[in-house]
């Protein structure tokens, strides 16, 4: 068995590819297939992003193509990066730019302190990532979806080298590390994407 991921994020393809591997299914994303264009993202939600996504390569592949849009909400910044948090720094932006945005938007607002860590590490706002899946299956043209969403907080420097994006500078307070010093295991079971994962295989084997 073979799923497609809609998706050319390595970070992305990496988690979904531990994910499934425990149900024995080959994962492929749209880096092992250079020759599809970039679909265009001009959704206003995170789940207009995903429909797009899953629907557009699934009709080029002619296979169920799986999408995941996600971002991270941040409380101080009324919600921003959302779902330009693959852009917030421009088209195109590295990981690191969009950290190092993300740390001055929130130094420029004068986001005041809402703690401090043992090391001085400050805490700078709340927030939230959220992932959305959509699955499109060509042959009923229908798609399934779910969300996931993990809270925490956003912390005025990095830790960690694991995972993707914004990691190094998402603090979860009852496990005491950032995003980037979980293992894969311990980031599936807390994640916005590992919940909605779950979500979504269940609503699969409730048909
Ligand atoms: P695809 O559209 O090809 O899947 P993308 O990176 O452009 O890749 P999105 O538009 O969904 O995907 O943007 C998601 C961004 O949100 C991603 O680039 C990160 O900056 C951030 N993000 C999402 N999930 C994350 C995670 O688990 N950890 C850290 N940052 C994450």
């Amino acid at each position: 068995r073979e799923i497609v991921i809609a998706t050319r994020n390595p970070g992305k393809a990496r988690e979904f590819a531990h994910a499934f591997a425990a149900l024995e299914v080959a994962v492929k994303s749209l880096l092992d297939y250079p020759s599809i264009p970039d679909i265009p993202e001009d959704g206003s939600t995170f789940a207009d992003n995903a429909r797009i996504k899953a629907k557009t390569a699934s009709e080029l592949l002619g296979v169920p193509a799986l999408a995941d849009d996600s971002g991270l909400c941040v409380d101080a910044l009324d919600g921003a990066p959302g779902v330009y948090s693959a852009r917030y720094a421009g088209e195109g932006a590295s990981d690191a730019d969009n950290n190092a945005k993300l740390l001055a938007e929130l130094t420029g607002r004068g986001a005041e302190t809402l703690g401090t860590l043992p090391d001085g590490t400050r805490l700078l706002s709340r927030g939230r990532f959220v992932c959305v899946l959509a699955l499109y299956d060509p042959e009923r043209g229908a798609f399934i979806e779910a969300e996931g969403e993990v809270a925490g907080f956003i912390a005025d420097r990095p830790r960690g080298s694991g995972g993707f994006g914004y990691d190094p500078l998402f603090w979860l307070p009852e496990l005491g590390r950032s995003m980037a010093e979980l293992t894969q295991e311990e980031k599936r079971a807390i994640s916005h994407r590992g919940k909605a994962l779950e979500a979504l295989l269940n609503r699969l084997r409730e048909r």
